[in-house]
Parts: C-alpha cells; structure tokens; sequence
C-alpha cells in the first residue's frame, strides 16, 4: 500500500532522474559521506556534507529565497486520503479492493465490483489503484485476486486478525488513529542523534589520524577525532532519557579509514579530514556465507571502542526506561554507497564498485549527482569508492552486512545515510530481510529512516517511502525549511505554515512516519537561524562557514533560544519523530560542516542561562510528547491561526491537547475556544483570551 499522486509513479520507476523534475536545486546531498560539489551548481543547493562539508559559495551568500519561494517551490499534495493501493502479481487475471469503507449498511464487505469492491488495474507486473478513502479514520481492507482469493496487502507491515483465521490489512487514513495508547508506538518517538568522536569522551583520550586538520573542537571546527568514544555515549544516556529523548541515533559504529582524506576539492577546501564522522567505512573482506557467523568478525571502529562497548550502549539504552514508560530505542547510521579504497573489502573484490572503462568515476566534476544512471555510481571523492549494485553479489554483501550489525547488536532501526545515491533494489533487499528475518522490532517495525537532501522536492523524498517494502520515513528536509522561515525569519506567516503542514500530513502516506528536525550535521547550527544572523533557511556548508568559527559565537541574548525553543514546541507537538541534533537542546554554536559538529560541553556552569533555560524547556516538551500519545498519534485541527499565532489541537486517542504560539518578537493575545485549560507546561488554568508573550506557546488540556 502507499499513498501518492500518480505523476510519481512515473518518476519511481527512475527515481534520480526525478529529483530535476521538481526543478529547483541540486541536491548533490546526503552525501555525509564526502564533501560537496566544489563546482558551482546551476543553482543553489544544500551542499554535501560529511567529512568536509562545502556548499558553492555563492549560494552561501547571496540569492536568499523569499519565504513565497519556500512554500510555493513545492507541488501541492494530494488530500491525505487519496490512497495508492499496489498488488504485484503477473500471474493475476483480476485485482479488487473491498475494506471496511465500502461495507454496506451491515458491514459487508463487497465481493465483486457489481456489489461495489473497486477494481485496479494492472501497470507491467503491478496492480494498482488510486483513490478517496472516506471517512478518514481506521479501516480493514483486502484484495480478492481472480475473483475469490481474499490476500491480505503484502507491501502493508499492518495487520490484525480477520474472522476466517487470516489477517486483514490495517489501513490508518490521515493518522487518525491512536492504537493502543500504552503500547510502544514509533509516532511516540523523540530521537536524538549522538555523533560518537564528539558527544562525550569517557577518558581524555583519542588517536588521532597522521595529517587531518587539527583544531580546539570545545569551541570550534576541527576534522581531527576528538577522543568521543562509546562509554561516553553510555554514560550519558542518564542524560538523555531525562531530557525525554525515547530513541538515540549512533553515528556509525563500525570500522572507518584510517587515512586523513583531502576534501573534494582542495583548492577551495585545503582541508584534511579523519574519519571522526564514520562516515567512510573500511570494512574487511567479510565472508558472510555463514550469516550468524562471518569470517572475519566484523570490527567496531577502534577509535571508539570495541564491539564489548557497543553492546553495552545498545544494552544499557534498552534498560533505560525514557518517557512514556518505554526503553530507549538505539538506530546506528549505515552508510552502503561506498566503502575505503584502502578496505580489504574493497582491494580483493574491486569488481563490485561502479567504473566506467576501469576506472572510478566522480560525481562532482561533471555534475552527476542526479544523472540517472551516474547519480547511483558516482564517487563522492576518489577515495571512497560506490558499490556497483547490480552486482549480485556486491548487494548480497552490503546488504548480509547491514543485517548483521542489526542482529548482532540487536538495534531498533537505522539512518540511512545519501538514500537517493543508492539503487532501490539495495533498499528493497533490506526491508525484505529484515521484515523475514527479525520477527521481534519495536510495534513490529525496524525504523528505517533515509536522508535525501532536497528542501522543495517532496515527490522525490516520497518515492523511497513505503514501509512494506522500502524506508518507513525520512528527513522531512520541506518541513525544515518551512518551520525555520515560519518561525525565525522576521516575515514569517505562521498561517501559511499551517496550511502548508496540513498537505504535509499525509503526503508520504498511512504508514509513513518522517523524522522532523530543525538542525543537523550537516547545515549551520539551528541557534544561528534562530538568531537571524543566517537568513537563507536552506543555507549549507562550505569553506566560508565551516571554518570561521569565530563568527558563530554563542547568541548571548534571549531571543535566540526562545525561538529556538518555539521551532521544538511546533515538532513536538506534531506528527513525526522530533529529532534533537545533539547540543540543540543548548543551542549549541557553530558554522557549517565541521565547525556544527563541536564537543558537547557537559560543565552546566559554563552554559549561559538562556542555554539551560532553553534545555529546561526542550525538556519539558520531549517529556510531554513521550507521556501523551494524541501528541504524536492524533490529528491536527487549526482553531485559529496569522502571521505571528497559531492555535491548534490535536485531537485523538480519547484526548485533546490545545497549542497556542506566538513567534512574533512582542506579545499577542488569542482567544482559546470556550472552557478551562490546564497549563501541562507551567500548571494552573487558562481560559478566554490569552495574552502571549514574545516567542512563546502554551500546551493546554
Ligand atoms: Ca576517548
Ligand atoms: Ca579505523
């Protein structure tokens, strides 16, 4: 099942060739791997990032896109219950749909399309269907092939018991329904993304690579590792489930190069960097013909720990109880477009990596990050070579590779690093194993989150989204820029924003469940949009921001951090997983890719108090978010909304929480629908009309 308008269709079958379609930027992205195009772009776009981070400069400064631009640059939505149902099977002579919703007054369900089950038809191999599912709300359904099979939706991990001793497939039209309220729900979920080498250094000791660009990372950018290590991490897990955080994102674990690697264009970028980031992986010749078994055991990065140390963090996270009284759920980062040139894997079988005539071939220089058939071959930098997945056995091996590392260390999802760079029979690989293979993931999903880089192209982000067979969600990279010129920038509409985040809803489907985020590692810190002192929300990294970091000082008014706060109170108390990039919760100062990656500094007495009030209030919200599931599960309902105030409910699970914001820089008062509020932030009651003061929001019930 998935739900789409039907001009992607034709763009699934050719995914990287439709990320022009949408027309806009270049979205050389995702690549946390590699550095960015040095090349100018045709237009501006959101860089690479990773290693060593450099967006196109002239992007970086000038050209900066009206808040119209944002809202307008993507195409409209369908209606969130316009449901694109797929059956795949050749052999089928016919393909009907009958469900709940097409029951009649007793609650038959129809059994031919004369009674009134729908027809699809078929597309190649594929059966599909595209319609209004009405009313929205829960509903059962099932396929009838060759006019009295009754199946339920193979591509649709949701299902429940039918009469019969079969299932029905489970359809959730809008998000409208709440489920089992004291169950594990990811819709639930706050994540937040630890960066290993720069979260917390258990003992004052790193190992430094020979030649990577040094630098002070406690105030400032450095491409050197910086001592950050897995005790670390699990010694601050305390920490974070007490923040509310429910679900943490590792960088990636495993064993990375041990070389420092120029940045991809050293003439703009003379940079060297380690791999501190994980992000180049240098994996040994792995024999996985015994899965549980392979030969050699695969390594943990050493600059980090061992494998002892990383089964403690997944251990002791998942005998961490977070809010809402459920462990905390770990997702490591895995990263499969490339590995080291130096790997074993890499020099015993170099016919699994993409060449063009013998050779490695660049995405940069000619601009192939969305060719069509370069855009999954290209190399981010000539030291990290792409697999060629088209090679059976290079798929085999990636693939055996990521699902030992889920299995071994019993993890709960992943982050899916550069996506869109990777051929979807990679991905549809993975979710097949993993739906056959690992029977006991949280609410029966192991999350599988991916990041494409684009801001204004959501049919391309969308096309990789169905959690039956391929990502359950991604970056909500639209979201981002439209929260960030919603509520940072001086002309901002929050009206519009309403209007725009009702399309977003549904837009990746029922089952789809994106990840929001307002910062991350590879664009400025959040702080420095917050503050203004960044205008264009879809600026990135280059050498100009990466590397300057005297000129990302920390905010020391309030202003800052209370935006800052309210762009959190918008994604916690909205659908998606919230993400908190590490150090956002303070506000944390810094420039592009790597000056957004310094170390997370635990001494409270050097936070300012608009950092630690702003922690108290990310806090709160995260707590809140975890304890009431309407928050994550329930819908949307505007009560009123302009420029500066809106005011919301969400609506679900027997509940009704009231939103009311005010991102205007002087008070504004609404008026609440009629009753009496409990104030689930500050306490007391609030009725009537409410006076708000500058940047602030109230959660009622
Ligand atoms: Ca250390
Ligand atoms: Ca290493």
């Amino acid at each position: 099942m998935r739900l789409r308008v039907s001009w992607v269709f034709f763009c699934a079958a050719a995914v990287v060739a439709c990320g022009g379609e949408g027309g806009f930027e270049i979205d050389a992205s995702g690549t946390d791997a590699a550095m960015p195009p040095p090349y100018r772009p045709p237009r501006c776009g959101p860089g690479l990032s990773g290693g060593s981070g450099v967006q196109d400069a002239a992007c970086a400064d000038g050209g900066l896109p009206t808040v119209d631009a944002g809202f307008d640059a993507a195409p409209p939505p369908p209606p969130c219950n316009e449901v694109t149902f797929t059956y795949t099977d050749p052999a089928a002579s016919t393909v009907w749909l009958s469900g709940t919703w097409l029951a009649d007054a007793a609650g038959v369900w129809p059994a031919t399309p004369a009674e009134g089950a729908l027809e699809l038809v078929r597309e190649g191999d594929r059966w599909t269907l595209t319609t209004l599912v009405e009313p929205i709300g829960r509903h059962l359904y099932k396929f009838i092939v060759d006019g009295d099979r009754w199946v339920p939706d193979p591509s649709n991990p949701e299902r429940e018991p039918d009469s019969f001793g079969g299932f029905n497939s489970v359809l959730d039209v809008c998000g409208a329904s709440c489920g089992d309220p004291t169950a594990f729900d990811w819709r639930d979920t706050v994540m937040y993304f630890a960066m290993v080498d720069r979260f917390r250094d258990s003992d004052g000791r790193s190992d430094p690579v020979p030649g990577a660009s040094d630098g002070d990372a406690r105030i400032g950018a450095s491409g050197q590792y910086e001592g950050g290590d897995l005790r670390g991490a699990t010694e601050r897990l305390p920490y974070l489930a007490d923040l509310g955080v429910t679900a943490v994102w590792l960088s990636a674990p495993y064993e990375n190069r041990d070389l420092a690697g120029a940045a991809i264009d050293p003439a703009s970028d003379p940079h060297s960097y380690s791999a501190y980031h994980g992000y180049w992986p240098s994996p040994g010749d792995i024999d996985y013909a015994e899965p549980g078994d392979p030969v050699p055991t695969p390594a943990v990065e050493s600059r980090i720990g061992t494998a002892a140390d990383l089964h403690a963090f997944v251990d002791t996270a998942h005998a961490t109880m977070g809010a809402g009284g459920h462990s905390l759920k770990v997702l490591f980062d895995y990263v499969m477009n490339h590995v080291d040139i130096e790997s074993a894997l890499y020099r015993n079988h170099p016919d699994w990596f993409a060449r063009d005539s013998g050779r490695i071939r660049l995405c940069g220089p000619e601009n192939l990050w969305d060719d069509p058939f370069w855009g999954t071959r290209c190399a981010f930098t000539d030291y990290l070579p792409p697999f060629d997945f088209d090679v059976p056995a290079a798929r085999a091996w990636s693939v055996a590779d990521a699902l030992w590392w889920a299995k071994e260390f019993d993890i709960d999802g992943y982050r899916l690093d550069a996506i869109k760079h990777v051929p979807q029979s990679w991905l549809r690989d993975l979710r097949s194993r993993l739906r056959a293979e690992i029977s006991d993931a949280p609410a029966g999903r192991f999350y599988l989150v991916g990041e494409t880089f684009a801001y204004d192209d959501p049919g391309l982000i969308r096309s990789f989204v169905d959690p039956g067979t391929m990502l359950d969600g991604q970056f909500d990279f639209p979201f981002k820029a439209r929260l960030c010129e919603a509520v940072f920038a001086p002309g901002g509409d929050l009206s519009r924003f309403a209007d725009w985040l009702a399309s977003n809803d549904g837009y990746y489907g029922a089952g789809a469940i994106m990840t929001t985020w307002i910062g991350n590692h590879d664009i400025p810190r959040a702080i420095h949009f917050a503050s203004r002192e960044i205008a264009n929300c879809r600026e990135g990294s280059s050498p100009a921001n990466g590397w300057n970091s005297a000129s990302f000082r920390q905010p020391t008014d309030a202003a800052p951090y209370e935006r800052l706060a309210l762009a959190f109170a918008v994604m916690m108390t909205n659908p998606g997983i919230p993400l908190i990039y590490y150090g956002d919760e303070i506000g944390l100062a810094g420039g592009g890719d790597p000056d957004n990656r310094r170390m997370m500094p635990w001494d409270d007495a050097a936070l300012s108090p608009h950092q630690r009030a702003l922690r108290q209030r990310v806090r709160a919200l995260a707590r809140l978010r975890g304890a009431n599931p309407v928050l994550g599960r329930g819908r949307r309902v505007t009560v009123s909304a302009d420029a500066d105030t809106w005011v919301y409910r969400r609506v679900g699970c027997d509940d009704s929480v009231l939103v009311a914001i005010n991102k205007a820089d002087a008070p504004r008062s609404v008026t609440l629908p009629p009753g009496t509020y409990e104030d689930l932030l500050e306490g007391g009651e609030v009725r009537g009309v409410v006076s708000l003061p500058p940047r602030s929001y109230l959660v009622l019930r």
